[in-house]
């Protein structure tokens, strides 16, 4: 019988953190069948049945080859029962029966179109529904709903959004953000993180860390030109504030969830034949993009990497690990240590896994 050499089941470990997952995943069939219950768990506030599933998805993402069989997944972690079930299905249907349930559920097809809106999340999207709104094109009729200054852009720029980044857009975005900050701060590291630097080839935004080494004179920087649509959240970082014991806690760095306005050169020659039928400024030559832009001060740059690299489970394995094997206290501006009571500083991530115990993993290695 063929074996991986060298895979142990039962030594694969439950945080993610102390696994090396690349994008080159074997069993998508499963795992995208376990993102979808995640998610709708999500849609009905249930985090513990949510995580389970997105707990052992990211184990399935790490697995070095396609599960098959019942056998193949012995021994692994975080294989409970409402996960094998959904296993076996796919083994021996080819699909589940689950999964397509809740993909013909009316309330989550409704939570789906709602919450990919740009500024809706679970929380709007439950009062939608239950003022008995089903679809965006309702939404969008119901001209009673007070809708937030984030909400109107994410319906007005709705196509351009949902449409996913690509790495060519994220590059020329990069460029753009680049210079732009490099107007009002000549000095300072503009780095992509998120999906990008994970090695993704598309995402739903593009985020960037920025940090000035020397002096701060940062604080200006988001209230400057250059964007569509700026939600500025100021920084609330107090001074040698422990580390938040809410492992999906929104961190305290100056922040803004931009729209920006790429421009991209027309390239194909049917648009340019019919071009002269409209007004050249009626032609839409920009794509409205989705950009995260986190302002970090020097010292706290390398845990801002760490957290905005992600992935998401990635960052919640870490938390949950630093917590209950080390007893320290980790988020996106610091390390404390409960039993020295100290904060570990780190000036690289390297650094980070070392005051954790941890060997390194490499940004495309944290797909988990
Ligand atoms: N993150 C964080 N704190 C937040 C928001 C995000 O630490 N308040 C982290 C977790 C994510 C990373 O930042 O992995 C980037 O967030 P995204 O939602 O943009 O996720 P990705 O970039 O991984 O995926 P996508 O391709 O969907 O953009
Ligand atoms: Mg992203």
């Amino acid at each position: 019988e063929p074996e991986v050499p060298s895979f142990t089941a039962s030594r694969v470990s439950q945080y993610s953190c102390q696994r090396k997952t690349t994008l080159n995943n074997f069993n998508k069939k499963f795992t995208d069948a376990f993102e979808i219950m995640a998610e709708n768990y999500e849609f009905k506030e249930n985090e513990i049945f949510s995580l389970e599933f997105l707990r052992a998805a990211s184990v399935l993402k790490f697995l070095p080859f396609p599960v098959v069989r019942m056998k193949d997944i012995q021994g692994l972690p975080c294989m409970g029962d409402q996960v094998r079930d959904i296993i076996e299905e796919i083994i021996e249907e080819g699909e589940s029966s689950r999964v397509k349930d809740v993909l013909n559920d009316e309330r989550y097809k409704s939570f789906k179109q709602f919450t990919s809106v740009f500024g809706v999340g679970v929380k709007t999207s439950e009062k939608w529904y239950r003022m008995g709104l089903r679809t965006l094109e309702e939404v969008t009729a119901e001209k009673t709903l007070k809708l937030s200054k984030m909400q109107k852009v994410g319906l007005l720029y709705y196509e351009d959004l949902v449409s996913c980044v690509s790495e060519a857009e994220a590059d020329a975005v990069g460029l753009v953000v680049k210079k732009a900050v490099h107007t009002f701060l000549p000095d300072a590291l503009v780095t992509l993180t998120g999906g990008f630097r994970r090695g993704k080839k598309i995402g739903h935004d593009i985020d960037f860390l920025i940090t000035n080494p020397g002096p701060r004179e940062d604080d200006d920087l988001l209230h400057k030109g250059l964007l569509l649509y700026c939600d500025i959240i100021e920084s609330t970082f107090v001074k040698e504030q422990r580390p938040s014991r809410n492992i999906d806690a929104m961190d305290n760095f100056q922040k803004c969830f931009a729209i920006l306005k790429l421009y991209q050169p027309r390239v194909d020659s049917e648009s340019q034949s019919t071009s002269e039928e409209f007004d050249m400024a009626e032609v839409k030559d920009w794509k409205a993009i989705r950009v995260d832009l986190v302002i970090s001060p020097f010292e706290q740059y390398a845990y801002a990497l760490l957290g905005w690299t992600g992935s998401k489970q990635f960052g919640r394995d870490l938390r949950r690990y630093a917590n209950h094997e080390k007893k320290m206290m980790l988020d996106n501006h610091a390390l404390y240590d409960r039993r020295k009571r100290i904060f570990l500083k780190a000036g690289s991530e390297e650094e980070i896994f070392a005051h954790l115990g941890l060997d390194y993993v490499e940004p495309w290695e944290r797909n988990a």
